[in-house]
């Protein structure tokens, strides 16, 4: 029987702020250990970022995590390496993958964009100008020529598991200290500052309906206390109306994930949680990361575009409008935010049907793994 060799990686990471670099590299460490058998050493610049999402601690047998700061001179790289994010490698480690026996493969992995130009763009190489190797760069995307999305192998049974069975739900709840209450609205607030943030909470503090608004601690729960007037600490509650907001601690990032598949409306933002709430197949609210000269509106459109395929004119305009409130700093109506509310029926439906459709391609760490094996 032939046993196919463990492919070994180094994984360089630097965190340039908050936590999206951490949580997709981790994703995608774990994904390559667990899903595909590679053995990956984790450098980072900034190890405490992913300690805030890991607070348990790593417990990946195949993921072995080191400070970049330790990166030895005369260290033999790994058969595989990926630079996230143009994180730019020593010089003296480029030169040693360029002279390793057996040679080595490299892939930049660029951030997330549902534009049109990845396609062209993904798997193209550029050659390093000293040693000739080739990096090979990796788009991550929505369609078919891209290198799609993490999605771990089990997380959509995972998930669904956890719907199907109230005493998984309730464990998760006790765990972060929530109690739900059926009757209300549940939203999650995971976003960086918008002025588009008061409106929501007047709009839900004046609704009809009982309104339950999770935040994790952070920037969007800081943004709340000055909404609000008062401190909010998780385990205590803030009644608005309607509205009662309820902060919780900072959690490990599977437990977010559960969040997501708990929620009706998720508020999210960056790279990582974007796609985590696409998972969960529930409607969400995107707070992309702000770019310089507005690239990010573009990038933002062309999500739009491709995920309001197929979705009626009002739930699309009524998610439209709180995008374009929420991400270029407009006031958003009382009314805007009903109309979305209203939408939530048909925006769920078509969150399903978004997430099945996504789930048809092949998974970014898989793709990953076939680019690897073909020759340059
Ligand atoms: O934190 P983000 O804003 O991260 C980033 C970085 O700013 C990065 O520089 C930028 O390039 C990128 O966005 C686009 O948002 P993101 O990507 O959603 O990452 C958040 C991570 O935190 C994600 O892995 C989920 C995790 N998380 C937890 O683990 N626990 C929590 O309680 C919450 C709310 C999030």
């Amino acid at each position: 029987m032939h046993v196919a060799a463990r492919i070994d990686c180094d994984l360089f990471c630097r965190v340039i702020d908050n936590f999206g670099d951490a949580g997709v590299c981790w994703r995608l460490a774990r994904a390559l250990a667990r899903d595909h058998g590679w053995r990956v050493r984790l450098w980072m610049d900034m190890p405490e970022a992913l300690a805030r999402i890991k607070p348990a601690g790593l417990n990946e047998p195949d993921i072995d995590l080191r400070h970049w700061t330790t990166l030895p001179a005369d260290l033999e790289p790994a058969d595989c390496v990926i630079e996230a994010f143009a994180c730019e490698l020593p010089r003296s480690y480029i030169d040693a993958m360029a002279a390793r026996a057996g040679g080595t493969r490299w892939f930049n992995l660029e951030y997330l964009s549902a534009e049109d130009w990845v396609e062209g763009c993904h798997g193209l190489a550029s050659r390093d100008p000293a040693t000739g190797l080739a990096k090979h760069f990796f788009f991550p995307g929505f369609t078919a020529r891209t290198g799609g999305l993490l999605r771990e192998r089990d997380l959509l049974a995972r998930r669904d598991a956890w719907r199907a069975d109230a005493a998984l739900q309730q464990a998760i709840f006790a765990r972060l200290g929530m109690q739900p209450d059926p009757a209300a609205l549940q939203l999650t607030l995971f976003s960086y500052e918008s002025p588009a943030l008061v409106s929501l909470v007047d709009a839900l503090a004046g609704g009809d309906r009982p309104a339950q608004l999770w935040v994790p601690e952070g920037r969007a729960l800081t943004a709340l206390e000055q909404i609000c007037g008062q401190p909010l600490a998780p385990g205590e509650a803030c009644q608005r109306g309607a509205l009662d907001i309820r902060p919780l601690h900072f959690m490990d990032q599977d437990d977010y994930d559960a969040l997501l598949w708990h929620a009706d409306l998720n508020i999210v933002r960056g790279e990582d949680s974007f796609v985590r709430a696409q998972w969960a197949a529930r409607p969400l609210l995107w707070h992309i990361y702000r770019q310089q000269d507005d690239a990010h509106i573009a990038k933002l459109d062309a999500f739009l575009d491709r995920l309001c395929t197929g979705l009626g004119p009002g739930a699309t305009q009524a998610l439209r409008a709180v995008h374009a409130a929420w991400n270029r700093d407009l006031p958003l109506p009382a009314e805007s935010w009903h109309a979305l509310f209203a939408a939530l029926p048909a925006l769920r439906q078509h969150a399903e049907a978004w997430a099945a459709s996504l789930a048809r391609q092949s998974d970014l760490a898989s793709q990953l793994v076939s680019f690897n094996q073909t020759p340059i």
